[in-house]
């Protein structure tokens, strides 16, 4: 049996598959590390790994008292984003990483990702991260080792996955795992690239210590690469926050949500009912990713791969989500967050409290930009939310009974509407559109198609993605309706019509009744909406004439609007599945009626 270069661990793990021990060989002999560390995930492995990073201040603890366990990890100013730019797609074919990918030859891409591994390593320590994405004993969890040398990604994988001995042990059972290299190199945005090979099961990234650039199981593993298995498999992997939903008479419901980066999935799988529709309980199961399959029983089953959340701490606070605001006030890490006088971390939207140093460590100076990075992010065990559901290890999953989709949208699309048919639904989610956001480095605002919240994560062609949609609804009798939502509806002067957060309850119940057939719904050329008095709004006070713009369908916006999804699907050409564009026709023909 090969033998890894001498751990500071101690040795292999007597455990580790043969397959995982010859690749760490592999990968050691090109990287050249001073020393191997096999992680077995132990809290006092990741004490110790924390407080080897406390003492090269690359990580600054927080005011014990208020903060109690909690942690500032500054990136390098020029590493606060996943960089879409940088990531590849590299399948043999260029076709089959489609229009919505940037691609690269595979053999292209292992020599130029080779080239700035060699030698990388050097007086670095390798870390060997064995992780489970999904409960331990779910039929559908995957495995994965990430091979970093990053200290500071080792901690998070610890908190985002089930990491270590366990995780090592099922790869055993199982043979096959995803192998994610990474190293954070000199952190030179010229020397970043992010390169997937599905059809080797394999990642490279190199140059960023960033979340999803750098913690492998996340956007890499659990999207780019599942959403290719899940097509060949017959399953789906989303970016989608589950949740279940109680109503006062005891009944649950578990809904699954697909919007795109920093556009509401964590505040929405957190949240507090507001005061008056008391009764209501919803729980979290997952904020991010989810793993969907068809059910024997002809439902859509549903798991989150993950056990932590990777969050947007700007507009955090104790209105909008009162759940994350207690939630991260021990036992976590944030990155790249402001700090007062205090030592405590401070950000935009947090509404007490005042900055004295800014994100990059310097005296906090408005003229030079936030305090907090808009994108800085906080790092969870999800067993610190107090309403967490256990369902969320429950390894069959959970029964879902509706999906949204929803953008960021500023204009057009409803407050919400639903789907006639699973098909119709897939075109909308197909459709949907939303003002990017500072999850990833580019410009902020500006509005572009972002198909079921998946355009920087489907690992393959979209039309293939599509197809795969429409193949898995064929295999659902009792299918969870499709919806689609917008929070982000504004006035002339800017200001959001819809007040959101817990306030998004009101739509969920409207979207319940609907499930359980105990409303009936106006029936529009795009789908169903909601008349005002369906809606619960006891309570509320919305802006004179909010109500109608959020539940009006503009029949010429949305002639428009389709004719541009057109333009859009077009794209993917003789991969584009017909039945989207039948639905697509059809919307057309009634809105023209
Ligand atoms: P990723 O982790 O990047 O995938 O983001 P996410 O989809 O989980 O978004 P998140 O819930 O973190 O919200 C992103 C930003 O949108 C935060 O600043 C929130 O305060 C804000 N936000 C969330 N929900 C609402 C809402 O209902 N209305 C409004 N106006 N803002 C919201
Ligand atoms: C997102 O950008 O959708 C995130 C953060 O959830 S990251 O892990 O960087 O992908
Ligand atoms: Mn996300």
């Amino acid at each position: 049996m090969a033998t890894a270069l001498k751990s500071d661990n101690g040795t292999v793990p007597a455990n580790a598959p043969r397959s995982v021990v010859e690749w760490v060989d592999q990968v050691a002999a090109l990287t050249r590390p001073a020393r191997v560390h096999w992680c077995n995930g132990t809290k006092t492995e990741i004490d110790a790994l924390r407080s080897s990073l406390i003492e090269s201040q690359d990580l600054l603890p927080l005011n014990p008292e208020s903060f109690p366990n909690c942690y500032l990890y500054r990136s390098d100013p020029s590493d606060v984003a996943r960089v879409e730019h940088l990531t590849f797609v590299c399948t043999q074919d260029k076709a089959d990483a489609g229009p919505n990918n940037h691609w690269m030859d595979p053999q292209a891409a292992h020599a130029k990702m080779d080239a700035l591994f060699e030698g990388c390593m050097e007086g670095r320590t390798l870390y060997v991260v064995p992780y489970c994405m999904g409960p331990l004993d779910s039929p559908y969890s995957r495995v994965g080792v990430e091979i970093t040398d990053s200290a500071y990604v080792v901690i998070n994988m610890a908190i985002m996955t089930r990491m270590g001995t366990d995780a090592l042990a099922r790869i055993g059972a199982d043979g096959h795992f995803v192998r994610g290299l990474h190293s954070t190199g000199d952190l030179s945005p010229e020397r970043r690239f992010i390169m997937h090979f599905p059809e080797e099961l394999a990642i490279k990234s190199f140059g960023s210590g960033y979340g999803g650039n750098a913690l492998l199981g996340k956007k890499c593993h659990a999207l780019r690469i599942a959403s290719w298995q899940a097509r060949q498999e017959g399953w789906l992997a989303e970016h989608m926050l589950i949740l279940g939903l109680e109503s006062p008479e005891g009944e649950t419901h578990y809904v699954a949500a697909a919007f795109p980066s920093a556009c509401g999935k964590t505040n929405l799988a957190m949240l507090i009912p507001p005061e008056v529709l008391n009764g209501w309980k919803v729980r979290t199961i997952g904020d991010d990713i989810a793993w969907l399959h068809p059910g024997p029983d002809g439902r859509l089953w549903a798991i989150n791969p993950e056990a932590g959340y990777f969050g947007v701490v700007p507009g955090t606070n104790a209105m909008s989500n009162r759940n994350a605001y207690e939630m991260i006030r021990r036992d976590t890490l944030f990155t790249n967050v402001a700090v007062t006088a205090d030592n405590e971390p401070w950000w935009e939207g947090l509404k007490t409290g005042t900055p004295v140093t800014d994100w990059q460590g310097r005296p906090y100076d408005p003229a030079q930009g936030p305090a907090a990075h808009p994108n800085s992010r906080f790092t969870v065990s999800a067993t610190r939310n107090t309403d967490y559901d256990p369902q969320a290890d429950n390894p069959a999953g959970v029964p879902l009974s509706a999906i949204l989709f929803g953008g960021r949208r500023r204009t057009l699309t409803p407050l919400i509407y639903e789907a006639e048919s699973w098909n119709h639904g897939v075109l909308m989610g197909a459709g949907v559109a939303s003002e990017t956001t500072a999850a990833a480095t580019s410009q902020v605002g500006v509005l572009r198609r972002d198909p079921m919240a998946m355009k920087p994560f489907a690992g393959l062609h979209f039309g293939d993605y599509w197809a795969n949609w429409l193949s898995v609804g064929k295999k659902l009798t009792q299918p969870p309706r499709l919806f689609h939502v917008n929070w982000f509806r504004r006035d002339d002067s800017g200001d959001y019509l819809w007040p959101g957060y817990g306030e998004n309850l009101r739509v969920l119940q409207w979207m319940v009744s609907r499930v359980t057939g105990k409303t009936s719904a106006r029936s529009t050329p795009i789908g169903f909406l909601p008349s005002a008095h369906d809606l619960n709004l006891s309570g509320l006070t919305l802006k004179e004439g909010a109500l109608d713009a959020l539940l009006a369908v503009d029949n010429a916006g949305w002639v428009q609007e389709m004719h541009e999804v057109g333009e859009f699907l077009a794209e993917y050409k003789d991969r584009l599945p017909p039945e989207l564009e039948a639905e697509r026709t059809r919307v057309l023909e009634r809105l023209k009626n």
